[in-house]
């Protein structure tokens, strides 16, 4: 196996269109990137919105790669994988408004980002019971590097089953069967 990289977690979200297909579309799309190797999907949940106006329920999910690429790099590549799916990334698209699909860099390795175009670990993970749920599933142990404590420890303190709950594998995402080399 290739050696190297560094362990990544991204926040797959939609709320618009086929969310299954988009879901199914992303992992199709991060499995056929040569620098990433998709590691572990979490169960997707369907959660309530957070944000401005009347906005249907999202499917968010975390998936866990490990990463050869630098992390603009990497941010470049869910950009595009965005596009491709059908983000309108105009300025007339709301902030936090509704989306055919959204692809957060959460955390690479243990670092610490402040550009101006990204922000690592993103700046609202600690927040979001619809981040940390799935998170937890897959990186209980995993210490925020600003925050200092667990994903586990901040989870609980947000979990919300009734706005965040378990919905059906998607055709095409993976099963927890398939989780490879997470935790070693
Ligand atoms: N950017 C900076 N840091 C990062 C990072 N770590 N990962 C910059 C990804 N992007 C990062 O993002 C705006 C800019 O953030 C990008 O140009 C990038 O350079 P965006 O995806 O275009 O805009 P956005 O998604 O509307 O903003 P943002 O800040 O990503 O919003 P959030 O926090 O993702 O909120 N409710 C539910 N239930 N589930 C959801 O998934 N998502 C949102 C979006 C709101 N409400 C939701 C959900
Ligand atoms: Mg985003």
């Amino acid at each position: 196996m290739r050696e190297g990289g560094e362990l990544v977690f991204v926040a797959v979200g939609a709320n618009l269109g086929d969310r299954e297909a988009s879901f199914a579309a992303v992992v199709e799309a991060l499995e056929t990137e040569p620098d990433l190797l998709l590691l572990a999907a979490s169960t997707v949940y369907e959660t309530d919105p957070i944000g401005p106006g009347e906005q249907a329920p999202y499917l968010n999910a975390v998936l866990g790669l490990r990463s050869w690429l630098a992390p603009l790099e990497l941010l470049r590549r869910l950009q595009r994988i965005e596009a491709t799916l059908g983000r309108d990334r105009t300025a007339s698209a709301i902030r936090w408004g509704a989306r055919t699909i959204d692809l957060d860099l959460l955390f690479y390795g243990d670092r610490v980002i402040e550009l101006p175009e990204l922000v690592v670990p993103h700046p609202r993970v600690h927040e979001r019971a619809f981040v940390l749920m799935p998170l937890a599933e897959l990186a209980p142990d995993l210490v925020h590097p600003r925050l200092g404590t667990t994903i586990d420890a901040i989870a609980r303190t947000l979990f919300d089953p009734q706005s965040v709950r378990p919905w059906r594998r998607p055709e095409g995402w993976p099963g927890a069967a398939s989780e490879r080399g997470l935790r070693g």
